[in-house]
């Protein structure tokens, strides 16, 4: 997300009023006293209200709109900052922005209002409005830096693309999900804060005849039982759900990762029923196995269609073509493919 940075209080009326003096400085002098002064009065009220109004709403437009996210920013968003707090703050900067219009337009009025002889005046009301201006700005700050939290934490959130079809890899720990993700995409994964976990996102892109899908591999979710889940856990999961449009389950045959195929198949099972898309299970190390792993995993997990050589592409091709599909979740929704690597 692009969010900018906020200035302390301080440092935004600084700027304003420099910006002020330097445009009103560089203004033609006028010969007669008081339209001189009255017009050179009128814009650093002007400029001044202009850049701390300008940059308030600035602020309040960039910041995305809830109700417009993908729900599976939404839940993001709502768990990586205080919302209310933010929106709180958001809520000051538009009341602060309009007040300093106002002002500025009362400001204004007053300095025009000035009749022959009063042109010393203009300069009073200048200073009056900058106070004024100056009280309604320092009471930002604590807002402005609550507001400056939030967009840290927003600016570091994954960039994740929610309308390219996705496929999620889960597995228990040390099957190889992450060896599959590398192997499957053609870049280095994206590494990515999530806010649900402590572990980080990889994200990696499968292109295939010129279109593009998405491989997101979330340590620490998608790799132990719905029982051994926390709550927050099961938040990031739910997040993901509007993201997955497949699951590609990694399965180690030989238990060199800690866990009994048994306790595997039924992880896939879990996840199947949890997401309701097609789950793509995968036979991974393959080269260590015995036969008689290899054909226990094969039958626990359906046929294995293919294996040997040319497996990884076969299994990308078969990713593209469940990912590809827009009613794939019909038509996979209860197939379960299983492959060897
Ligand atoms: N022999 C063999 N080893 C593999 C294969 N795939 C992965 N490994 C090894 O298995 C170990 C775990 O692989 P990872 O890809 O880190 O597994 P992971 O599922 O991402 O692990 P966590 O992130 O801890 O859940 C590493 O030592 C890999 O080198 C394979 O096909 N054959
Ligand atoms: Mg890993």
């Amino acid at each position: 997300m692009n969010l900018g940075t906020l200035p302390k209080s301080k440092d935004l009326l600084d700027i304003a009023f420099r910006r002020a003096r330097k445009e009103a400085s560089q203004m033609k002098r006028l010969r007669a006293h008081l339209k001189n002064e009255k017009s050179k009065s009128i814009k650093r009220i002007e400029v001044s209200a202009n850049y701390v109004a300008g940059l308030l709403k600035k602020t309040g437009e960039e910041f995305p709109k809830m109700k417009e996210m993908n729900p599976f920013y939404q839940e993001l968003v709502a768990e990586t900052i205080d919302l209310d707090q933010t929106l709180k703050a958001l809520g000051h900067f538009r009341a602060t922005k309009n007040l300093a219009i106002k002002l500025k337009g009362k400001h204004i009025g007053l300095v025009k209002a000035l009749k022959k002889g009063e042109g010393h005046k203009a300069q009073g009301i200048v200073k009056q409005f900058y106070g004024r201006l100056g009280s309604l700005v320092k009471k930002l700050d604590k807002n402005i830096e609550n507001y400056n939290r939030a967009a840290r934490k927003l600016r570091e959130l994954p960039k994740i693309k929610y309308e390219m079809p996705t496929a999620i890899i889960a597995g228990y720990p040390n099957t190889g999900k992450s060896t599959i993700l590398g192997r499957l995409t053609s870049s280095e994964p994206q590494i990515a804060s999530y806010a649900f976990t402590t572990q980080k996102l990889q994200i990696g892109y499968l292109i295939h005849n010129y279109l593009k899908f998405q491989l997101i591999d979330t340590p620490g979710l998608l790799d132990k039982p719905l029982g051994k889940r926390n709550k927050i856990e099961n938040k990031g999961i739910a997040a993901l759900k509007h993201l997955a449009n497949a699951i590609v389950f990694v399965v180690d045959p030989t238990s060199q990762c800690g866990f009994p195929l048994e306790k595997q198949v039924k992880l896939m099972e879990e996840a199947k029923a949890e997401f309701g898309v097609p789950v793509l299970a995968v036979v991974n190390k393959a080269d260590i196995a015995s036969e008689e792993e290899m054909e226990k995993a094969k039958k626990a997990l359906g046929k294995a269609l293919i294996e040997g050589k040319g497996v990884e592409s076969a299994l990308k091709e078969e990713v593209v073509k469940v990912l590809g599909k827009e009613d794939n979740a019909k038509t996979f929704k209860n197939s379960m493919q299983s492959y060897c690597i």
